[in-house]
Order: C-alpha cells, then sequence, then structure tokens
C-alpha cells in the first residue's frame, strides 16, 4: 500500500477494538491506557541464557541473534580458547531490554554442576539454551532436568551443523546433507535418552548460517513457550532470517499501530500549520524508528551490512522505495502527514467511518486517521524495502539468505 491508496485500511475486526477502547470514554483517557500499555511493553525485560561446555559456540550463538558479527566492537569475544569466564550480559544492540547471557560452561573447577545454577542467577533468566557441537554430555542433561524441576524452559541446540556437514562430505563419497543431518539429530537424541531426557528435541543450527536448517524453528519454539507480553518484545529483535520473521514482525507492529494514533492524536498533540490538526509527531516518529530497527534499516544496522558485504551505504540505501534517510526527522513525518491529510484519504470509506467515534472532537478523528494512514503505509513500505536491501546486499542468495 502507499500514501496514495488507503482505502479499506482499517479491517472490521480491528474496528471493533477501536470501538470498545473509546466506548464510555474520553480520548484523553484512553489515550493513558494506551500510555500505560507502552510503558509495560518498554519495561519489559527478557533474560535469555545461553550455556554448554566451553568452545561449542555460545559467544557465536549470541552474535548472530544480536545482528552481529563476531568481529564487531559490540560483540561478545569469541575464539579457540577459553572466553567465557562469568555469567556476562550482552544487550541486544536495538532492543536493549533483551538480554542474552553467555554463561560460562558447566563442569569447569570454577563452576561444579551441583551448584551451577545457584551460581550463575537462574532466577533471572526466561529460558535457557543448551550448546553443544557433538553429543550431549552428562552435566547437559543434569543441567536440563534441572531447569525442568525450576519450572523454566530449555533447548537443546546443536551447533556447527555447517562443519559437521561439510566434513562428512569431505569423507563419503554418497554424501547426501539430509541423511547426514538425521543421523546427527538422531545421535543427539539417543545420547540424551540414554542420560535419562525423556522425548528431548534437539534443534541442527549454524550460527555461520542462520537460515539455514533449524535456525528458524529454534526461533519459533522459543517465541511459542514466552508469555504474551514477552513474546512481542522478542519477536522485534529477532534476526531478518527469513519472510516468515518479516511477516511476524509486521503482524506485531501493525497491531500497535491504532494505539499509536490514537496516543499521536491525544493529548499533549500539537497543532500542525497547514495541516489542520493536532499530532504529536514525537510519537510517531518513535513508532518509526522502532519500524526501522526491527527490519534493519536504521542507520547503524545499515552500516553494519555495507561493510560485511563491502557495497557503499548509499548503494543500499538507494534499492528502497520509500528512499531512507540517514535519520527520520520530525520534517520528514511531518511531510508524510501532509501527503495523507492532502491526497483526499478522509474520504475513504474505512477512514471516514473512524470519525463519528471522536464524537465532538472531530479534528481529534482526522488526526488518528491520517496517522493510522501514514503508519500503516510506512510499515509496508518498510518491510519491503528490508527485502530489496537484503537482495541488493546478497544478489547471488534468495531475499531470506542473511540476516540484516
Ligand atoms: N563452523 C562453525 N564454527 C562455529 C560455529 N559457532 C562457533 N564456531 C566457532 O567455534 C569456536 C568457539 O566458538 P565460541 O562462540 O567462542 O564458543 P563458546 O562456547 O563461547 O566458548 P567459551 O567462551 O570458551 O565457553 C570459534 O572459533 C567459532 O568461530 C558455527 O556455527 N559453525
Ligand atoms: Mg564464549
Amino acid at each position: 500500500m502507499s500514501l496514495d491508496d488507503a482505502e479499506g485500511v482499517i479491517s472490521p475486526e480491528e474496528m471493533q477494538t477501536i470501538k470498545q477502547s473509546l466506548e464510555n470514554e474520553s480520548l484523553n483517557s484512553a489515550a493513558e491506557k494506551i500510555q500505560k500499555y507502552f510503558d509495560q511493553l518498554d519495561k519489559t525485560v527478557l533474560n535469555m541464557a545461553v550455556t554448554g561446555v566451553s568452545g561449542k559456540g555460545k559467544s557465536t550463538f549470541i552474535n548472530t541473534i544480536r545482528g552481529l558479527g563476531d568481529e564487531e566492537e559490540a560483540s561478545a569475544p569469541t575464539g579457540e580458547t577459553e572466553t567465557t569466564m562469568d555469567a556476562t550480559p550482552y544487550s541486544h544492540p536495538k532492543f536493549p531490554n533483551i538480554k542474552l547471557w553467555d554463561l560460562p560452561g558447566i563442569g569447569t573447577e570454577k563452576f561444579r554442576p551441583d551448584q551451577y545454577l545457584e551460581q550463575v542467577g537462574f532466577q533471572r533468566y526466561d529460558f535457557f539454551i543448551i550448546i553443544s557441537s557433538e553429543r550431549f554430555t552428562c552435566n547437559d542433561a543434569n543441567l536440563a532436568r534441572e531447569i525442568h524441576k525450576m519450572g523454566k524452559h530449555f533447548y537443546f541446540a546443536r551447533s556447527k551443523v555447517d562443519e559437521s556437514l561439510r566434513a562428512k562430505a569431505v569423507r563419503k563419497n554418497d554424501y547426501n546433507e539430509t541423511s547426514t543431518l538425521k543421523l546427527i539429530r538422531e545421535d543427539c537424541i539417543t545420547g540424551l535418552q540414554k542420560l535419562g531426557v525423556e522425548s528431548p528435541r534437539v534443534f541442527l543450527i549454524s550460527s555461520f548460517d542462520p537460515e539455514k536448517y533449524d535456525f528458524t524453528l529454534l526461533q519459533e519454539e522459543m517465541e511459542k513457550d514466552l508469555p504474551q507480553e514477552k513474546r512481542h518484545v522478542f519477536l522485534l529483535a529477532l534476526p531478518n532470517i527469513t519472510e516468515s520473521v518479516y511477516q511476524k514482525k509486521k503482524k506485531a507492529l501493525q497491531s500497535d499501530i491504532w494505539r499509536v494514533a490514537l496516543l499521536s492524536g491525544a493529548a499533549a498533540a500539537v497543532p500542525i500549520t497547514g495541516l489542520g490538526f493536532a499530532v504529536d509527531v514525537k510519537v510517531l516518529k518513535r513508532e518509526i524508528s522502532k519500524y526501522y530497527r526491527a527490519f534493519g534499516l536504521d542507520k547503524a544496522s545499515l552500516r553494519s551490512l555495507a561493510d560485511r558485504v563491502k557495497v557503499p551505504v548509499e548503494e543500499l540505501r538507494k534499492v528502497t522505495k520509500s528512499g531512507i534517510k540517514e535519520d527520520l526527522t520530525d520534517e520528514i513525518v511531518i511531510k508524510m502527514l501532509t501527503k495523507v491529510a492532502g491526497g483526499g484519504l478522509m474520504a475513504s470509506k474505512g477512514v471516514a467511518s473512524m470519525l463519528p467515534l471522536f464524537g465532538s472532537l472531530a479534528s481529534g478523528g482526522i488526526a488518528f486517521c491520517t496517522s493510522y494512514c501514514v503508519l500503516k503505509s510506512c510499515l509496508e513500505e518498510l518491510a519491503e524495502d528490508a527485502n530489496l536491501v537484503l537482495l541488493r546486499a546478497f544478489p547471488n542468495e534468495a531475499p531470506k539468505g542473511k540476516c540484516v
């Protein structure tokens, strides 16, 4: 959808939700409740623990989830020698409420199996990822049991699958990727069963190729197991490795559009010259910036992608339909609002039918509808742009091929 075409933008279900939220409420008190909802969302913290024996790929996995390479300034150090000695939190660079904890390997002299969870402060974590690049050990199995007893989720991730496949391919003439993956999985599962873990599930991953194997599946499982309020935060922070991640992000952001639109037209909104209604541009700008970050189109993400693929950042910007700028300014947002307000959109059926909800506050309704259209078209365009940028960055791979 473009800014020029917003017919039927509000679905009947959404209309119902908005009606309910405005029923028996003034615009201001509805906005107050919405503000509380966003404040709560901002405060939602997610702590993911990544554990396993030294050298199995914990820190590399963390960097991949954070959308970083190994060599970046904010990356968790990785390497062949033992590098993780204490529980170390790494905030997600774009969504700092998400923390990935790089835990030291269990079973070293400093971290004894029977005291491990206590020592690493198990209460703070929402879930655990137990990583191994071979069979899982007795320590891994014991750890899983203890985590389960505490009522928390854990996931077994078999890392470095790319390496294992490569090694097999060199050694075997009749090499077949699917059957090799099956063998690796079965080997891990029987190993864990022998160690007394009931119906274990193992995710085969490569942090170097997160778009392949079970990386996406693992993310989906983690998302499913999270309580609703944490799911939203988690989703936005996921690396953009598949089309389905984009779609989920888009859906999550879409569900908040009416709230942001209502908030931007309420309380402290400032009239904008030439528009004839009041909008809080900051509220819109904050939300659109969130879209940029979620889709990897913010300044830092684009720079880092450009560096990685050795393409000038301007080349990446050039392929976008929205013509994303280095910085999102108030002026850019006002331009979008003006375009929508002047484009005759208010006459469109879906949007116009919202106006009576605002009663005597007709300008509140117009502000709402205009902001709604701006956010919706921005979201659509940026989701599409993210794909275009990936195509430019990795011309020889499918758009879902790499993460931003
Ligand atoms: N091929 C391949 N190598 C990987 C993968 N993940 C990690 N490695 C390599 O394995 C080595 C160890 O990875 P780290 O992430 O430092 O392992 P760690 O578990 O954090 O190790 P400690 O900090 O010592 O506990 C590094 O050389 C990584 O580049 C992967 O998915 N594929
Ligand atoms: Mg490490």
